[in-house]
């Protein structure tokens, strides 16, 4: 059993994150401003004596002090964020602030309070207008949002810290991550979330371009057991590591393979391609099976299954 601290445990990953650290035993501490993320997705986690949560800012300093000297934790997950690519071009200094703020106060803190592990969630959006694939952590990182600019200087001002006073830091470049509670509300969500809200209202999803466009989708579980690994094995080596699946899929594959599961005949609209997006995104997965001993281990069609029955879930009470 350890003590975890999880930033943004309210939110999508963060709260898939304490739900399997509770599973196996260990105890929570949540910190999350609600700014995006919502307690009705920590219901199952705060069911457990082990769950302990404060609502506050991770960006400001006096709450976060407070918080790792009562939670006095092993590791910390560090997940929270301002998440839409889209939002840090709207607002740049919010992105300043919560992207790379939020991290240097996080490294400060535990600092302070000895802590020696920090676990960061940081964006395949890091690679930016790459070129090759699959995309390795060794290759260039030009990112083209200041969302990309702000995980990757807070990898770099991480990978200060763990130089400089022999903290352990992974970073961990997630992929186009998916599943139970993703929010479907911007049209800048996540495909899979867009996809699934329109079906379960009846409507055709809307596909940008050819459809032929590919992606490397993994499932939050996994995700969520990679930041496990990542802030409980015993091994000491700092590091970065893509946490995708090494597959890829097209846009014209996942409407297939969520016509076949529903059982019925998708028609998605076929409209112009979406500024500025890119044409394939895929990670090489042998860095986080060095560092972590991670494999995703959910297929897509397995991973939508476990979408789906949420909803139904959720319908049916
Ligand atoms: C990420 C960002 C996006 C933007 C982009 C820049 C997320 C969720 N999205 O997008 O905001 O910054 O990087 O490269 O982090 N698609 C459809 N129909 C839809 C929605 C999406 O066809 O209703 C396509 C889209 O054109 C893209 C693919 O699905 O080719 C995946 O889209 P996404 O927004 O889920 O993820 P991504 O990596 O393109």
């Amino acid at each position: 059993m350890a003590r975890i601290l999880v930033t943004g445990a309210a939110g999508f990953i963060g709260s898939h994150t304490a739900d399997l650290l509770l599973q196996e035993g260990n105890e929570v501490w949540g910190i999350d401003n609600l700014r995006t993320g919502r307690m009705s997705n920590l219901s199952a986690a705060s069911q457990s004596p082990r769950f302990h949560f404060v609502r506050a800012d991770v960006a400001k300093e006096k709450p976060c002090d407070e918080l790792m000297e009562k939670a006095k934790p092993a590791a910390v997950i560090h997940l929270a964020a301002l998440v839409s690519v889209p939002e840090s071009f709207e607002q740049p200094d919010e992105n300043f602030r919560l992207n790379l703020t939020a991290t240097h106060v996080i490294a400060e803190a535990a600092h302070r309070h000895g802590v020696k592990r920090i676990v960061f969630a940081s964006s395949a959006a890091v690679y930016g207008r790459a070129e090759s694939f699959p995309l390795d952590e060794r290759g260039i990182t030009i990112p083209v949002s200041p969302y990309g600019a702000a995980k990757l200087a807070s990898e770099s001002l991480l990978a200060g810290y763990a130089e400089s006073f022999g903290l352990t830091v992974r970073s961990c470049r997630y992929f186009n991550v998916f599943g139970p509670r993703q929010d479907p509300s911007s049209p800048y969500s996540g495909v899979i979330s867009r996809f699934w809200e329109k079906l379960g209202q009846g409507s055709q999803p809307t596909v940008f371009g050819d459809g032929e466009q590919t992606r490397d989708f993994i499932y939050v579980g996994d995700v969520a057991r990679a930041n496990l690994l990542a802030a409980t094995m015993p091994e000491v080596h700092s590091g970065v590591a893509n946490i995708c699946t090494g597959r890829p899929t097209s846009i014209n594959n996942l409407v297939q393979t969520m016509a076949r599961l529903l059982g019925r005949e998708v028609n998605p609209i076929h409209v112009a391609p979406r500024q500025g997006d890119i044409r394939h995104s895929l990670g090489s997965p042998q860095a986080a099976q060095a560092l972590l001993g991670f494999s995703a281990s959910t297929s897509l069609a397995d991973g939508l299954q476990a979408l789906f029955l949420r909803r139904d879930a959720d319908q049916h009470g």
